[in-house]
């Protein structure tokens, strides 16, 4: 007997990159096509730390953004979380990076791509420290605010930030206006469900295979089928 614990399945996808890269913003457009605001709801969590005493603004910790999809069979959870890139937070990283199923690694456009390579760099650090092998992290690489005509940070830097790894797209996007933002997520949930198929073999168990599932974040997200889902691959 399949008992009714058995039937929830949670998938976990992190956004990383440099402060300000725009991760709060895929999320923020995620949920506002979401249909159902209640169950998936963007919650942004705070940390009680002040930066200087006196300043009673809290900093800002990490956002959680829930996306439900039921079949027949049972309930899978996509939970999206972005994570801060300072250092500050490194803990929280970690602690939020151990149990990835999959990574969104959004770069900002606009800096330096030296500073795209240092959040890389740690978000590497963190995954290695949780014992996970970043080199086999499902990983998509967003390169965000294409919008701005002073881009510091190509397409094909971009591409190098994966180092030798051939399965990493870019997808350039432009998260303020929505554009690029539905295709990481499909894309990335492309990269993972293979992975997650095999290390939770009880997902088996919804009846959903990847097609399936694609078609239903699309309808969620209100993307056509037979829109481009872009994205960059070497
Ligand atoms: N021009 C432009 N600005 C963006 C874009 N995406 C996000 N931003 C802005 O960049 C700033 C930081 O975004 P936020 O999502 O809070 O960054 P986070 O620190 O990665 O969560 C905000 O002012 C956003 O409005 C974009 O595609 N183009
Ligand atoms: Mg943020």
């Amino acid at each position: 007997m399949v008992s009714l614990a058995n039937r929830n399945h949670t998938i976990q996808l992190v956004y990383c990159g440099p402060f300000g890269s725009g991760k709060t913003t895929n999320l923020r457009r995620l949920a506002a096509w979401l249909p159902d605001r209640f169950r998936s709801r963007l919650l942004t969590v705070d940390s009680p730390v002040r930066r200087s005493a006196g300043d009673d603004s809290s900093t800002h910790c990490f956002d959680l953004l829930p996306i439900v999809i039921d079949t027949d069979l049972g309930r899978l959870k996509l939970r999206l979380l972005s994570v801060p890139g300072n250092l500050m937070y490194e803990p929280t990283r970690r602690l939020l990076l151990r149990g990835a199923d999959g990574v969104v690694f959004v770069a900002d456009g606009t800096l330096p791509a030296e500073d795209n390579q240092q959040s890389f760099a740690e978000l590497r650090t963190s995954l290695r420290e949780n014992g996970r092998a970043p080199d086999s992290m499902p990983l998509v690489i967003q390169l965000n605010k294409s919008d701005v005509s002073a881009q510091r940070t190509s397409v094909e830097q971009a591409q190098t930030l994966s180092g030798t790894r051939s399965d990493v797209a870019v997808i350039p996007s432009c998260a303020e206006r929505g554009a690029g933002v539905a295709p990481t997520l499909l894309h990335l949930m492309r990269m993972v469900w293979p992975t997650a198929l095999h290390e939770h073999e009880s997902l088996a168990s919804l009846g959903i295979d990847l097609p399936q599932l694609l078609s239903r974040l699309r309808q969620r997200l209100h993307v056509r089928d037979d829109e481009p889902q872009g994205g960059h691959t070497p």
